[in-house]
């Protein structure tokens, strides 16, 4: 699609979104005021959020579910708000485009109000990050914009626009040719396959290795390759262990299935990674969380690396057999190159009995019927109430670990989302993925402590018909760190309390104040009916579920020594 007919700068921003499939942009006002109006012309939702950080992680949420990039904005002063919401999206590899306003150079270097440099505040949370200074440079810049955050390992990029809110490009007359370019409307924008003398390579790894483990990665979720993990692990009859960004990869209830690896994990998923002579990593970056500090597996561990970023392989295990590609085509071509092979039984017999053990020791759990409500009693409900075609957004902390390690996804339909760290994104997360898949069920899972966060959202999601259903795991406060306070108090008297407690607050009462539902759960028998309620209501609900600040989520296993 090409004109070059004149237009102005805020036609060409909203026709180019408009042509790169997006159908909703995040932000707080005041920017691209003027593009507002032919976004509003060209169907697209202009969703205002009281937050600028809440903003980037709409975008990320949408990101992540819609396979295209998101799209969020800021005026000046919000920029640093702004750039503190893409953290996530950097980690996660979340293709959002982030657009804000910069003064223009006479206001440069003599105290302006309201402004610092941004390029600095974006430089670490971004692939790309750029000034756009007049408005012959929007068409290739905007371009670009998509092109780098949907190719390769995907991530946030920055356009730094020329005005505090943009005006001056955005009013400005010019020639700007519209050219949409098929490829960067979704990602991953270019599937490169590897070479097949590595493949050649890994696969004679992996046909020789007798106790060997797939590590699936988030890489397997942004490439869409979970079919072909599973058809691989099931030729070679190989166990499958995830990152918490990969869970959903492999249903829970599948044999070859061990669970979530790491720091936020099973029991069981990390001893057989311990005791495998070959790990097989499939879009992971093998940091310090999915290795539990590169202790699981213990350096040395023959590894098999696919990766579509050369730069990752071998990152921490010296040595790794690297395969640059896609996932999805990467795996697919192994799956050729590798013969079925008989199972080695005393390997499954060994996956069967550590996962075995691992479900018997938390399924008594998650049939607690304590009170106050048990988080594993509550993932167990949330399990069985969860839909077919579902998102699953899951906060950090507690929250992951309760949510990787107890919910059992059974369906191969369901997605499971995480904050890559941030405390609080998951709320805002979700109510971007609703934006991206409007007929699927989304479902929040987080603590009050993330819920506080970004509470007043409940006020966009109801101004937006954005029915996204928030599980709150309500403890009163932040448990993860209790054992460490106490500890670092000892013996000696004061009030660590202080250091995690939150007044009681009614999150249900505060949702129903805000024209949403609220539903308070305080006993197990009625999780079920508020998860299922919730999930009828056709309007933003919040599910809060009282549960208490001593539990304890599983501490990982790490091997001796
Ligand atoms: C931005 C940010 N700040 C701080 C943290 C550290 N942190 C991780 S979990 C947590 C407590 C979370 O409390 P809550 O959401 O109530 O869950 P709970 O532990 O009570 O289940 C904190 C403070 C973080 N991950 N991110």
């Amino acid at each position: 699609m090409e004109s070059d007919n004149t237009i102005t700068g805020a036609r060409f921003i909203a026709e180019t979104l408009k042509g790169y499939g997006v159908t909703h942009i995040f932000y707080v006002d005041a920017i691209l005021r003027k593009t507002m109006v032919d976004l509003e012309e060209l169907g697209i939702r202009r969703v205002i959020t009281h937050s600028e950080k809440a903003a980037a992680y709409m975008a990320d949420g949408y990101a992540r579910v819609s396979h295209k990039a998101g799209v969020c904005m800021a005026q000046s002063v919000g920029a640093a708000n702004l750039a503190s919401g893409l953290q996530d999206a950097y980690l996660g590899l979340s293709p959002v485009i982030a657009l804000t306003g910069k003064k223009p150079p006479l206001f440069q270097y003599r105290n302006a109000y309201q402004e610092v440099q941004h390029g600095p505040l974006f430089a670490p949370v971004t692939k790309y990050n750029v000034d756009v200074v007049t408005p012959a440079q929007l068409p290739y810049l905007l371009r670009q914009a998509f092109r780098e955050a949907t190719s390769g390992a995907p991530g946030p990029v920055h356009l730094d626009l020329l005005g505090h809110s943009g005006r001056p490009l955005e009013a400005a007359e010019a020639a700007l040719p519209i050219v949409i370019e098929e490829s960067f409307t979704r990602y991953p924008a270019f599937r490169p396959e590897p070479e097949d003398r590595v493949v050649e390579r890994a696969a004679h790894a992996i046909a020789a290795a007798k106790r060997p483990v797939i590590v699936a990665g988030g890489g397997v979720r942004i490439s869409s390759a979970a079919a072909e993990v599973v058809a691989l692990a099931e030729k070679l009859s190989i166990p499958v262990a995830t990152s918490v960004a990969g869970k959903g990869t492999i249903l829970d209830g599948h044999p070859l299935s061990v669970g979530v690896v790491g720091s936020y994990s099973a029991r069981c998923a990390n001893q057989m990674v311990s005791e495998a002579d070959l790990v097989i990593y499939i879009g992971s970056h093998t940091g310090d969380q999915v290795t539990h500090n590169w202790t699981v597996p213990s350096a040395g561990t023959p590894v098999v690396q696919i990766d579509i970023d050369p730069a990752e392989i071998g990152r921490s295990y010296a040595g790794a057999i690297g395969v640059v590609g896609d996932a999805k085509m990467a795996v697919a071509k192994l799956i050729t190159a590798l013969n079925a092979k008989s199972a080695n039984e005393s390997w499954l017999q060994r996956t069967q009995m550590l996962v075995g053990m691992w479900r018997d020791e938390i399924e008594s759990l998650r049939r607690s019927d304590a009170v106050p409500i048990r988080p594993e009693r509550l993932c167990k409900e949330l399990s069985d109430a969860l839909p077919d075609n579902a998102v699953l957004v899951s906060d950090t902390g507690y929250s992951s670990i309760w949510t990787a390690t107890m919910v059992h996804l059974n369906h191969p339909e369901q997605t499971y989302l995480r904050a890559a760290g941030s405390l609080g994104w998951a709320f805002p997360a979700a109510l971007g993925a609703k934006c991206a898949a409007p007929d699927r069920p989304v479902i929040c899972f987080t603590g009050d402590g993330g819920f506080w966060y970004h509470l007043s959202e409940l006020e966009t999601a109801h101004r937006h018909n954005i029915n996204t259903v928030t599980i709150i795991n309500n403890n009163n406060g932040f448990a993860q760190g209790i054992p460490d306070v106490h500890a670092m108090y000892g013996d000696r008297p004061g009030n660590p309390e202080e250091l995690y407690r939150f007044e009681p607050v009614s999150f249900a009462q505060i949702a129903q104040d805000m024209g949403c539902l609220g539903l308070r759960v305080e006993h197990p028998a009625e999780i079920s009916g508020a998860i299922r309620q919730a999930l009828a209501a056709e309007r933003p609900t919040v599910v809060e579920v009282m549960s208490g600040l001593h539990y304890r989520a599983p501490e990982p296993w790490a091997p001796a020594g």
